[in-house]
């Protein structure tokens, strides 16, 4: 794993940020650790979920000490502030939306991410903090800037080794939410334009840092999806 801008790397190669003693106090839990972290973002619908549990079972078969986390979750903490985010009865702005994910986030880093990583272990994350960049800083129309500000304090500057984009058209991830037949939760009702505006920070996050984002084609079989996302991960595992 990272922490601030510095070097990612295989074992989970650690930089302090630059800048003053805050940042350096706000990484020091995360100095030590040895894991590597593994997050998966994209549109709902795009599979992730799938996926995850394919990288689980395809990286353990392989005796890598990994696990699989969720976000918002993870922790009790964290799970219950799922469960208020999602609610479609509940009336959340959208400031407040960026800072409930960015609590369940902290509370999730600390409690559980640092001490696994620390452990050595292979941390598979069902989305991070480009989620928030993605849904909150575009999607809700906050700035990408302003969300990744509250999400550093959030984590301590702890970044993926690795991110996996499964990279789907929001019409088509809206066809497969759709076909599930699940009433849409609260962040599910969101328009097309939200959803559009979100999937083009979604590019635009990966191509503005290519060493960590790896861009899986989501429309592909879940098979050919599980070959590329590990492929795209051999060089850390
Ligand atoms: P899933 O884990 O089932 O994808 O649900 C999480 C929802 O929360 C998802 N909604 N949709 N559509 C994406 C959203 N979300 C954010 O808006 N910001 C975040 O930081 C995170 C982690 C999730």
């Amino acid at each position: 794993m990272i922490v601030g801008g510095g070097q990612s790397g295989h074992g989970g190669s650690v930089t302090r940020a630059a800048g003053g003693p805050a940042s350096v106090m706000l990484c020091d839990a995360a100095v030590m650790a040895r894991g590597t972290l593994i997050t998966i973002e994209g549109l709902d619908g795009a599979g992730k979920s799938t996926l995850a549990a394919g990288l689980l079972d395809a990286l353990t078969a392989r005796g890598v000490g990994v696990r699989l986390l969720r976000e918002p979750g993870g922790v009790v903490l964290s799970e219950r502030i799922r469960t208020l985010v999602k609610d479609p009865e509940l009336t959340v702005d959208p400031r407040a939306e960026a800072l409930l994910y960015a609590a369940a986030r902290a509370q999730l880093v600390a409690e559980r991410l640092v001490p696994l990583l620390d452990a050595g272990t292979c941390v598979l994350l069902d989305r991070f903090v480009d989620s928030s960049l993605a849904y909150q800083g575009a999607g809700r129309g906050l700035g990408i800037d302003a969300v990744a500000a509250i999400n550093a304090l959030a984590t301590g500057g702890l970044q993926a080794d690795r991110t996996l984009l499964l990279r789907l058209d929001p019409s088509v991830g809206r066809a497969r939410q759709a076909g599930r037949g699940q009433a849409p939760d609260r962040l599910e009702q969101g328009s097309a334009a939200f959803f559009d505006r979100i999937a083009a920070a979604y590019d635009q996050l990966a191509a503005g840092d290519p060493r960590r984002f790896r861009v899986i084609d989501a429309s592909a079989t879940p098979e050919a999806v599980l070959t590329a996302s590990l492929a795209a991960v051999q060089d850390l595992v």
